[in-house]
C-alpha cells in the first residue's frame, strides 16, 4: 500500500503546479491507462495472500477514487480558468470610437429612370434593355435613317471600327428594333438607358440618358399618343393639369412627327412647370414610319402605332432643381450626397421601383 500512498503524494505535488489540459490527461493515463501505476496495482490483487487480499482491494479502491476525484477537480479548474481567460480576451472595448458609416445615395438619373419606368409600367408598358454597343443596322438603317443622313455624321456618332459597322448607340431605339425582330406584335415597351453622341458643352454631355417608348397594335392612333404622353407628364411632375402642345417636327423614323412642349413660367427665379406662357421642349414623338415596321417584318397595313423619345437628364434637372448637367457625371460625393436619394427612405407616394 505504501506504493499507492507515494503515488498519491506525488500526484498532490504535481497537481499543485500550473498544468494545461493535455498535461493532466497525460497524468491520468499514466495512472489509469492500460499499464498505468494504479492499473498495475489492480493486476497485483491476485498475487496477494488471501488473508490480506480483501483489505488491499478495498484500500486500493478508496485511493483510486481519491486520485480520480483529484484529477477531475483539476480538469474542472483548468476549464474554468480557460473560460475566464477567454472572456477577458474577448471583452469588447466600448470606449472605441465607432467606424464611420456612410450610406450610399441613389443618383438622380437612376431615381428618374425608376420613376419613369414606374409610371409607364402602370399603364401596361414593359421595360426592355439592350447593349450600348450596337450595329449600324439596328441604330440607323432599320430606323429608316439613310446613309447620307446628317445624324450619321462622324461628328455626332462614336464609331468603333473603320467600316462603321459598330457604334455606340445614339438613341435607345435599337432596343425596340431588337424587340420587334425577336417577338410578334402587339408591342408596348419602353427602353431606358445610356446613349452617346460626340457632343460636349454646358448643355450636352457625350453620354446621356434616354427613354424611348413604343406602342404597336391594331388601330393605335395619334390620340393614344397624346393621351399617353399627357398622362406621363402629369404623373412625372405630380400635377393634375399641365399645359402641353404638339409642334410639327421631323424624324426619319416617324410620320407624322411632333415635338412636345410643356408650359412654364418663372417665379422668383425658379421654373414653375404646368402653367404660364413660356414653352419648354421635353420630348419628340410620332407615328412609327411604315418603313420601320417593314424592316422588322411587321405588316404596316395590319399594325401601326406611336413612338416617343425623352431625354432623361434634362427631365431630372427640371424636377429636382439641378442646373448644371456636367455635375451629373462628375462623381463628386458631396454633390451626390446633396442631390441623391436615400435608398432606405421610401415615401408613401414612392415612384421608384423596388430594388
Ligand atoms: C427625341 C426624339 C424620338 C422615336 C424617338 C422611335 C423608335 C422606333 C420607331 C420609331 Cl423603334 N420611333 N423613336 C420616335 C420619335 C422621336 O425621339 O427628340 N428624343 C429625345
Amino acid at each position: 500500500m505504501s506504493d499507492l500512498k507515494k503515488i498519491k503524494n506525488e500526484l498532490f505535488l504535481k497537481l499543485k503546479s500550473k498544468l494545461n489540459l493535455s498535461e493532466v490527461n497525460q497524468i491520468k493515463s499514466d495512472l489509469f491507462g492500460k499499464n498505468g501505476l494504479v492499473s498495475l496495482q489492480f493486476k497485483k490483487i491476485g498475487t496477494i495472500a488471501e488473508t490480506e487480499r480483501k483489505k488491499f482491494a478495498s484500500e486500493l479502491n478508496v485511493i483510486k477514487n481519491e486520485l480520480q476525484d483529484l484529477i477531475n477537480l483539476k480538469i474542472k479548474e483548468i476549464e474554468n480558468e480557460e473560460i475566464k481567460e477567454k472572456l477577458q480576451k474577448e471583452k469588447i472595448d466600448i470606449t472605441l470610437p465607432e467606424r464611420p458609416f456612410v450610406r450610399g445615395k441613389i443618383h438622380p438619373v437612376s431615381q428618374t429612370i425608376d420613376e419613369i419606368s414606374s409610371i409607364f409600367s402602370e399603364i401596361g408598358f414593359s421595360v426592355e434593355e439592350g447593349p450600348d454597343v450596337e450595329s449600324e443596322y439596328n441604330n440607323f438603317t432599320a430606323l429608316n435613317t439613310p446613309d447620307n443622313h446628317p445624324a450619321r455624321d462622324m461628328h455626332d456618332t462614336f464609331y468603333l471600327d473603320e467600316k462603321k459597322e459598330r457604334l455606340l448607340r445614339t438613341h435607345t431605339s435599337p432596343v425596340q428594333i431588337r424587340t420587334m425582330l425577336k417577338d410578334k406584335p402587339p408591342f408596348k415597351i419602353i427602353a431606358p438607358g445610356r446613349t452617346y453622341r460626340s457632343d460636349s458643352d454646358q448643355t450636352h454631355a457625350p453620354m446621356f440618358h434616354q427613354v424611348e417608348g413604343l406602342h404597336i397594335d391594331k388601330d393605335i392612333n395619334m390620340g393614344h399618343l397624346k393621351g399617353c404622353l399627357n398622362h406621363f407628364v402629369k404623373e412625372f411632375f405630380e400635377l393634375d393639369k399641365i399645359k402641353m402642345r404638339f409642334r410639327p417636327s421631323h424624324f426619319p423614323f416617324t410620320e407624322p412627327s411632333a415635338e412636345v412642349d410643356i408650359g412654364y413660367e418663372m417665379k422668383d427665379d425658379k421654373i414653375v412647370i404646368g402653367e404660364g406662357d413660356q414653352w419648354l421642349e421635353i420630348l419628340g414623338c410620332g407615328m412609327v414610319h411604315p418603313n420601320v415596321l417593314r424592316n422588322v417584318k411587321v405588316d404596316p397595313t395590319k399594325f401601326q402605332g406611336y413612338a416617343f423619345g425623352i431625354g432623361i437628364d434634362r427631365l431630372a434637372m427640371l424636377k429636382y432643381g439641378i442646373n448644371d448637367l456636367r455635375a451629373f457625371f462628375d462623381c463628386d460625393y458631396r454633390w451626390l450626397n446633396h442631390f441623391g436619394f436615400d435608398p432606405l427612405d421610401v415615401p408613401t407616394n414612392y415612384r421608384g421601383l423596388s430594388r
